[in-house]
């Protein structure tokens, strides 16, 4: 393939004809003898040798770009954001560390290329890239699931589109790596690394970044090693819309502790010479930099955006004459080190190699099966999380743990308690378990869950964060991308929603991403669900909607103090040993509830189960569990709702109706042989279900039901489709005991089922 020169675009062009005007003008001149070793520039730190280099990573991804445009036109290729303009990013590439983690934009076709030639051996990153474009099996970081940028052995960690949204992560990564070296714990990367992030202009202003620069800035202060590089590549638009001229700057300079510099990204010396200056502060500051890069952008958003709709001729030339590529091809003219002509004879060279290695990958397999696809997603070894739920420390460390009681001999136990000791079993067993979140330090949680862990374990491993829910889960996704195994709290289910994304878009995605090259395991624990008594909407929201459908995530439900125990060790042995992320949804009303059928019963109470008796009690994700045998009536519930539903079968049994209650215990994966199973012995089927009848668990129920062929009776009583008023009115839209009861025995009658 080789495009003729009709076919060649406007930056194309404008490369050769600038080039070209250079060597008329230079015509007579002797070549230069110029130095390789020596510096590029007087004053810079960048040799002329390496200048070459990076100008061929430089050439190579424009020519990326191209082949990604033509590729597209064959049918063969699907993905077509490019570089082009950015390519000064070589220089931040040069200017890091292999081992330094680096998230970046998807304008980093050169970053990535000169950090792959860095690699011993050298990578070839232009085949990486081609792979992704096309969508190949073989791509190494993703397989075929996307086009990013990613590679464990270059460091680079994989995001997806959703602009900002991994800088959170970069967050928590460069939180947590001089954590995990100073709790003496393996991580992946040195622990005098630094974590570079790199986003557009318009992109500054997401919710995602403005709450990573916040919450760098406030570590900061506090005196606590932030070591983040943020780098702003700021070509002055998004898409079509204008970055105002001195925003990047002002926001970027603005930040107390986050130290600004500035380069002109056209300029590859500078940017390199400025990069190792801001990578010298965060490295032996341990402090945090915005590193604004004034780039352009050339050709459009994307292949198929037509920017001459809403950009005027002057400014495309304007960004045309700030073309990176042309920078680099004067400083090595300038320097003596090519002629123009050697500079157009490698601009060639660098398209017919990448356009012949476009040609060739062309035809490479793409995944062909929802299996294929579907296999990173969430791997699951059951066995080794059963073997590894049982993980425990020795007595005598434990005993120094928990003080003169071990738990076990603490008689039965609230739902909070038996949580509270499971952690402390966590925490002793496995030193990577790190708890954080608003309140859960000093406080002890709002419902005093995590009461006496900052004691026991010190603020290395169990700390308050600043209310920002966002950097809460980026601090998680960052810590368990860095070896540890980060236990982050939410105080109440209404305000995952406002980072939820940190979870669909980020955590979960990870795996798929990356075929599992990198991980980011955690359990997250949320106070969750109604019947508070108190609070209003916001402390008794119920919506579990938006987790049960993000793929690969599990999402445990605990209800009775025992359960919660064996399936929090559950989470934490997945989380370990299939990088699984998991919540854990913890209902508030039974936090402390002590009874079931009467005042003073203590039905709600149970034991602490003896490390002995763990492997027997092992909960896989995944299983329900019965409680009775009732022939009459199968009650599916979780929850709030299996203490609603376990007095209803009392009051029920009392009337000669016997009920069996299966306690769904998972919410994503669903029990559905369970489920069946459960449903198939009676025949008839209440579903009770506290959350939303629209969008609800329950909807997920019936639909096991129906996929499984279940031939029965169901029905099911559920919350309204209603937000939680205050006081008593809450009653009014939650699932009561008294629906309960009343759909069982309109079922059995064959009348009209309650709800
Ligand atoms: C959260 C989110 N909203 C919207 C988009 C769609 N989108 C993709 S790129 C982009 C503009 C980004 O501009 P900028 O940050 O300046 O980066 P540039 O493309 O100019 O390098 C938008 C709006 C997205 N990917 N993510
Ligand atoms: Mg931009």
């Amino acid at each position: 393939m080789n495009p003729s020169a009709a076919d060649r675009d406007l930056a194309e062009r404008h490369f050769a004809e600038t080039i070209d005007a250079l060597r008329t003008a230079g015509q007579g001149r002797a070549p230069a003898k110029g130095q390789p070793e020596a510096p590029v520039r007087p004053g810079s730190a960048l040799t002329g040798e390496r200048c070459l280099e990076l100008f061929a990573a430089q050439l190579g991804s424009r020519h990326l770009d191209l082949a990604a445009r033509w590729l597209r036109a064959q049918g063969a290729g699907y993905y077509t954001i490019g570089s082009s303009g950015h390519e000064g990013n070589a220089g931040v590439a040069a200017a890091l560390r292999l081992t330094d983690p680096a998230l970046l934009h998807y304008r980093s076709g050169a970053f990535y290329l000169a950090r792959a030639a860095q690699a011993v051996p050298p990578r070839d990153g232009v085949a990486d890239v081609l792979l992704g474009i096309i969508g190949a099996a073989a791509e190494p970081i993703a397989g075929g699931r996307h086009k990013v940028f990613g590679h464990p052995d270059l460091s680079v960690i994989p995001q997806t589109s959703t602009i900002a949204s991994h800088l959170p992560r970069s967050l928590g990564l460069a939180f947590a790596l001089p954590r995990a070296a100073r709790l003496g714990l393996p991580a992946r990367w040195p622990a005098d690394a630094l974590v570079v992030a790199s986003l557009g202009d318009a992109s500054v202003n997401h919710s995602t970044a403005a709450g990573t620069l916040n919450a760098a800035a406030y570590c900061t202060y506090q005196r606590l090693p932030m070591p983040l590089l943020i780098v702003c590549e700021d070509n002055g638009i998004g898409i079509s819309v204008r970055t105002p001229a001195g925003w990047v700057a002002a926001a970027g300079s603005a930040r107390p502790g986050i130290r600004y510099f500035h380069a002109d990204g056209s300029d590859l010396a500078e940017v390199y010479d400025t990069t190792l200056a801001a990578a010298a502060w965060v490295r032996e500051r341990r402090s945090p930099a915005f590193l604004h890069l004034s780039t352009v952008r050339i050709g459009g958003h994307a292949g198929s955006d037509a920017e001459t709709g809403y950009r005027d001729q002057a400014e495309i030339k304007a960004d045309l004459a700030a073309d990176p590529l042309l920078g680099t091809a004067r400083l090595l003219i300038d320097a003596g080190l090519l002629t123009p002509d050697e500079v157009l004879a490698r601009y060639e060279e660098s398209r017919q190699q990448v356009l012949s290695m476009a040609d060739s990958v062309a035809p490479f397999p793409r995944l062909t099966s929802a299996a294929e696809v579907m296999a990173p997603l969430a791997p699951r070894t059951p066995d080794a999380v059963a073997a590894g739920a049982t993980a425990v420390a020795a007595d005598y460390v434990r005993k120094e743990a928990f003080g003169r009681r071990l738990p076990e001999e603490a008689g039965p136990l609230t739902l909070a308690q038996s949580i509270n000791s499971t952690l402390t079993d966590a925490m002793v067993a496995r030193p990577g378990v790190c708890v954080f979140g608003e309140d859960v330090a000093r406080k002890g949680g709002v419902y005093g869950v995590t009461r006496g862990l900052l004691a026991r374990f010190g603020a290395g491993r169990v700390f308050d964060t600043l209310l920002d829910e966002q950097s809460i889960l980026g601090l998680a996704l960052g810590a368990g991308l860095a070896g540890l195994l980060p236990v982050p709290e939410i105080q109440y289910l209404a305000y995952l929603h406002n980072a939820a994304d940190q979870l669909r878009g980020e955590a979960a995605t990870l795996p798929f991403f990356s075929q599992g090259s990198f991980r980011n395991p955690m359990v997250v624990r949320i106070a969750s669900y109604a019947y508070q008594g108190f609070g209003g909407h916001f402390h008794n929201d119920s919506s579990v909607a938006a987790l049960r459908d993000i793929p690969g995530l599990i999402v445990a439900s605990p209800a009775r103090p025992e359960d919660a125990a064996a399936m929090l060790r559950t989470c934490l042995a997945a989380a370990e040993h299939d990088g699984s992320v998991c919540v854990f949804l913890e209902p508030i009303a039974l936090y402390h509830a002590r009874d079931l059928h009467a005042a003073g019963d203590g039905g709600w109470l149970a034991p602490y189960q003896p490390p002995e008796y763990w492997a027997a009690a092992h909960v896989p994700v995944g299983q329900a569990r019965t409680h009775g045998g009732g022939a009459d009536a199968t009650i599916i519930t979780f929850g709030n709702g299996l203490w609603l539903s376990l007095r209803a079968a009392g009051r029920l049994a009392a009337q000669g109706i016997g009920c069996r209650v299966v306690d769904l215990r998972w919410l994503a994966p669903l029990p559905a042989a369970d489920i069946l199973r459960e449903a198939n012995a009676t025949g008839r089927v209440v579903i009770a279900d506290e959350t939303r009848r629209t969008g609800g668990v329950s909807e997920g129920v019936l639909t096991v039901l129906a996929d499984g062929g279940f031939g029965g009776r169901v029905t099911r009583v559920t919350s309204e489709d209603s937000f939680v008023p205050l006081g008593d009115a809450a009653t009014t839209v939650l699932l009561s005991q008294a629906a309960i009861e009343d759909a069982v025995r309109a079922l059995l009658t064959g009348g009209p089922a309650a709800g």
